[in-house]
């Protein structure tokens, strides 16, 4: 099949050692959600509430990942990536949370992950992307210090598994959205509203995350170590000062946040400030037990921050490009955010683009492709950025295209399309869309070029 490379990412370079990737989670792609012993996780619970999906949809189904994942795994080779980012079911391994461990759902990853070696990929994992099991969430959920100590056990349990297979292990997939999504808006699981909580389940993501680090360091793992966050260079949108102080807080809130306790140990003043009664609470050596190195930071990144302090900025009336959900395309955002993360967090060794996509729609043509322009354009353009960002030193290990295929985008439900590979749901088909096709060509003109 032909196909055209991507000529704005090809004119830069990139370090030999840089990876190139795809990436998916558990929840939106595998189904089976009650099969072979799986106890039932928050987004289980949350898809059952009338109206929460935009579709009523659920992830009882998805891309039947669970049942199909060797013809995904052969897929995923075709695509000539060397790297496959996905996330382990906690309630599948661990029902309940607490107490015993599904074998079952064991094996499922220890499979998946012999899969990828066998075919020559290399298996990023990670440990939380948000299906906290429902049993924890009816005591407490991440709002209860005592989830921080089951997340150690989850996590030790995994890293004894799977640890000395894999090449990576990230504790949390966006906290941020965890925290504020789940707890204070409520328009993710669990679906609380409730900003003092929200708070406190940051500090306990945050601290279980530390927690986690330090138990598996003692393992000597192959695997590297290090947690995934979302984030968005935040701009002002006129030069006020107003503005300037209203995108300075959302970056406190967003970046500073999670990345002053990670590497500094303390959270940012502004925003504790900010928060007034409802900061959380904080014991005595916590944020020791957060700062503990780590060898990578992921970053998933989509879209810029725009910020007004009268919150009259609103990207739909601007003229300015956006995807289907919505988002700015602004790939000269993640040049400005990848230099600026490496300028204010040094000892963040190596980063990571964990997801960068876009979600378009998708319409297959008459001829049974997809021929999406948009994707591939935004594909194109970010990895250019990132090469523009390398250029100025910022040390990058490698990029990992969101999604592999379509999946269950949460609160959106299948409405949205992030896939490179298209998911018809009706049959479970699935086909390369034309960015597959031009990312495919351009990963492995990189990598022949490796070799010369
Ligand atoms: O689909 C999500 C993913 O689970 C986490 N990062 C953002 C993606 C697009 O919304």
């Amino acid at each position: 099949m032909s196909s055209s490379t991507l000529p704005t990412a090809s004119a830069k370079r990139f370090p030999d050692d840089f990876v190139w990737g795809v990436a998916t989670s558990a929840f939106q792609i595998e189904g089976a959600h009650d099969a072979d012993g799986k106890g039932p996780s928050i987004w289980d619970s949350f898809c059952r509430q009338p109206g929460v999906i935009a579709d009523g949809s659920s992830g009882d189904v998805a891309c039947e990942h669970y049942a199909r994942w060797e013809q995904d795994l052969d897929m995923i080779r075709d695509l000539g990536v060397e790297a496959y980012r996905f996330s382990v079911s906690w309630p599948r391994v661990r029902p309940t949370g607490d107490g015993e461990w599904n074998e079952a759902g064991l094996a499922f990853y220890e499979r998946l992950v012999d899969g990828l070696l066998a075919r020559g990929l290399k298996p990023y994992l990670t440990l939380n992307h948000w299906d906290l099991p429902q049993a924890l969430q009816d005591i407490g959920g991440w709002g209860n210090r005592a989830t921080v100590e089951r997340f150690v056990e989850y996590a030790v349990g995994i890293a004894k598994r799977l640890g000395h297979k894999v090449v990576s292990i990230a504790t949390h997939n966006e906290p941020w959205v965890v925290a504020q999504l789940g707890h204070e808006t409520g328009v993710f699981a669990p679906g609380l509203k409730d900003r003092r909580l929200a708070a406190q389940v940051s500090h306990h993501l945050l601290l279980s995350h530390g927690l986690a680090v330090t138990a598996m360091r003692e393992l000597q793992l192959k695997a590297s170590l290090g947690i995934v966050l979302n984030m968005a260079p935040m701009y002002p949108a006129t030069d006020s000062d107003a503005d300037r102080a209203k995108a300075r807080l959302e970056d406190g809130k967003l970046r500073r946040w999670y990345m002053d306790p990670l590497f500094n140990g303390h959270y940012p003043q502004d925003v504790i400030e900010h928060l007034g009664d409802d900061a959380p609470y904080v014991e005595a050596g916590d944020m020791d037990r957060i700062r503990v190195p780590i060898d990578f930071v992921g970053i998933n990144y989509y879209s810029r921050g725009m910020a007004s302090a009268d919150n009259s900025f609103d990207p739909k009336t601007g003229g300015l490009e956006l995807t289907d959900m919505g988002w700015e395309v602004y790939p000269q955002g993640l040049t400005d955010l990848l230099v600026s993360v490496h300028r204010d967090y040094p000892a963040a060794k190596r980063l990571y683009v964990t997801e960068n996509g876009g979600a378009f729609p998708d319409p297959v043509g008459a001829d049974g492709r997809v021929h999406d322009e948009d994707r591939t354009r935004y594909l194109d353009t970010h990895i250019a950025a990132v090469g523009d960002a390398i250029a100025q030193g910022v040390p990058m290990g490698g990029y990992m295209v969101w999604s592999l295929m379509d999946n269950f985008e949460w609160a959106s439900g299948y409405e949205k399309r992030f896939g490179i590979v298209h998911v018809d749901y009706a049959t479970q088909r699935r086909t390369p869309k034309d960015s597959a096709l031009a990312y495919r060509d351009f990963v492995l003109a990189r990598r022949a070029a490796r070799q010369v």
